[in-house]
């Protein structure tokens, strides 16, 4: 089921509150999705190392990898459903390289939201916050069927 005009106005709207700050956004969305679900941050080479909050905090390539992340989702929700050519790539590279099972992407999904409301408690009401998860359970849901594509049942 896709997004009416409404829904995607909804998430393309938060999405411009966000949009200004992405590496902080960013940076809290890697820790919260490291301390929930530590087997995630095995995946990232260079992330072993910071076993701390606090060296996690410091970070400064938490946060360049925080702007990677939301731009690239960013990228994606931009194109309202129509996002084959942002999609394919990250698919592939996580299927096949990063090897990131699906599973993983519900709890960086389910992050992502969390985090957006409570960083915009007043311009993320209900009708938002149903519209972005439809969003992000769509792109999931791409993500999952290219997996297949390529060979990665995760
Ligand atoms: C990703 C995820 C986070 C932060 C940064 C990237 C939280 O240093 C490296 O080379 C990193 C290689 C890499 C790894 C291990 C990588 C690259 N990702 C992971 C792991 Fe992804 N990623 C996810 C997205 C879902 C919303 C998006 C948009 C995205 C983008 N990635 C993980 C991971 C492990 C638990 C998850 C859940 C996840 C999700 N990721 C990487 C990107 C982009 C644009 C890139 C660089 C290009 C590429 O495709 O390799």
């Amino acid at each position: 089921m896709g997004l009416s005009d409404d829904e995607w106005n909804h998430v393309l709207g938060i999405w411009a509150k966000v949009e200004p700050d992405l590496s902080a956004h960013g940076q809290e969305v890697i820790i919260r999705l490291f301390q929930l679900h530590p087997e995630t941050q095995e995946r990232f080479a260079k992330f072993k190392t910071l076993t701390t909050i606090d060296a996690l905090k410091s970070s400064e390539e938490v946060k360049k990898h925080g702007t990677t992340v939301l731009t690239a989702l960013g990228r994606i929700l931009k194109q309202k459903n129509n996002h084959e050519q942002e999609l394919k790539p990250l698919a592939e590279s996580h299927a096949t390289k990063h090897k990131i099972p699906v599973n993983y992407l519900e709890f960086i999904c389910e992050i992502i939201v969390k985090v957006i409301a409570e960083k915009h408690p007043s311009d993320f009401g209900a009708d938002s916050q149903a519209a972005m998860k439809k969003a992000l359970e769509l792109f999931r849901n791409d993500m999952a069927s290219k997996y297949k594509e390529f060979g990665f049942h995760g």
